[in-house]
């Protein structure tokens, strides 16, 4: 089996595939070239000060020691509030998306006060336009992170953070959950699709509504399986049920990963992952279908992959 995407090249904070990223390596590269140099500088002070003798070490100590630190601490802590500010936003954003950590997934809403278009463990960005994540959580604190677009923002029970976000980059990069939350806590990753404004809004057009109908008798089979296996008391899929215990699956089979994160989307992994859950993602809150038949599987698992 072969997980998602590869941790040491999509998630990762030296990419710089996004304004806040780009500006907080930035301060890392500044604080540590000002920390080598300055350990440097206390250093030759350290020296001065033990060749000195009477009134003239009392300077080098205090002055050295005491106020050199005290500038370079203050000059370094606006440096970083201001770095800090520019991240945290308050800009007008272009664009909301509401994000619910849940253990152990993500439950994605975009425009949440307007069309409120439901997706899970995958979120699709418009590259160089501003949006507001609104972060929350369902149980217990988790925090949303894509190191290489932005810093990390806590999801807490009862509020809503806000985060904006700019990415400046296309392409496809990992999140993860930065909080321990639980036994599936590692497992709880996503992955961010930044895309052109233009294939973000025909993104978003094709997610609303319903989802694709089953179309060839063995994905008419599988919808039905959905149906009676009772996936329906736990996951929406648009047009067919409605609950909100699970990810939503209207496009399941257009996602690039399964599990949060965490497996390649392919007919094995899935069917595997609707057989023995337990074992595809300990701590997982789905039960497992092992007494499926083969048939109604592959069935099943035929129409999930259609439902893009
Ligand atoms: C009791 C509620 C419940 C039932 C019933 C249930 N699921 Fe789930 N399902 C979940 C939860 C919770 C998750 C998220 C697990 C995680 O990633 O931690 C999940 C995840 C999934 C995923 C992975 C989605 C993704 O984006 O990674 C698929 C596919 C899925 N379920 C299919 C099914 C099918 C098919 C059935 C019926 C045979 C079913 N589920 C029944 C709760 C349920
Ligand atoms: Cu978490």
């Amino acid at each position: 089996m072969e997980a998602a995407l590869d941790i040491f090249d999509a998630q990762w904070a030296l990419n710089g595939a996004g304004v806040g990223a780009s500006r907080t390596l930035w301060l890392t590269g500044i604080m540590t070239v000002a920390g080598i140099a300055i350990f440097a500088l206390v250093m030759v002070f350290v020296a001065l000060a033990w060749k000195a003798r009477g009134e003239a070490r009392t300077w080098w100590v205090v002055g050295g020691g005491i106020v050199f630190p005290a500038v370079v601490l203050f000059s370094l802590f606006v440096g970083s509030t201001l770095v800090l500010r520019a991240i945290a936003g308050g800009a007008e954003a272009a664009h909301v998306i509401e994000v619910t950590g849940k253990q152990f997934w993500w439950d994605v809403v975009y425009d949440p006060d307007g069309r409120a278009i439901r997706d899970a463990n995958e979120i699709v960005l418009p590259v160089g336009e501003t949006v507001e994540f609104r972060l929350k959580s369902a149980d217990v604190i988790h925090s949303f992170w894509v190191p290489s677009i932005s810093g990390k923002m806590d999801m807490i029970p009862g509020r809503v953070n806000r985060l904006t976000v700019t990415a400046t980059e296309e392409g496809r990069f990992r999140g993860q959950c930065a909080e321990f939350c639980g036994l599936a806590h590692p497992l709880m990753a996503f992955e961010v699709v930044a895309l052109p404004q233009d294939e973000f809004d025909a993104f978003l057009d094709g997610l609303e509504g319903e989802a694709r109908d089953a179309v060839t008798p063995q994905e008419r089979r599988g919808a039905e399986v959905f149906q009676t296996a009772g996936c329906i008391a736990c996951h929406r899929v648009g047009g067919i049920s409605d609950a909100r215990i699970g990810p939503d699956l209207t496009r399941v089979g257009a996602r690039a990963s399964l599990g949060a994160g965490m497996w390649k989307m392919n007919t094995g992994n899935l069917a595997g992952w609707i057989a023995d859950v337990r074992d595809m993602k300990p701590g997982a809150d789905m039960p497992s279908y092992n007494h499926l038949s083969g048939p109604e599987l592959r069935a099943l698992v035929a129409w999930l992959e259609s439902l893009e």
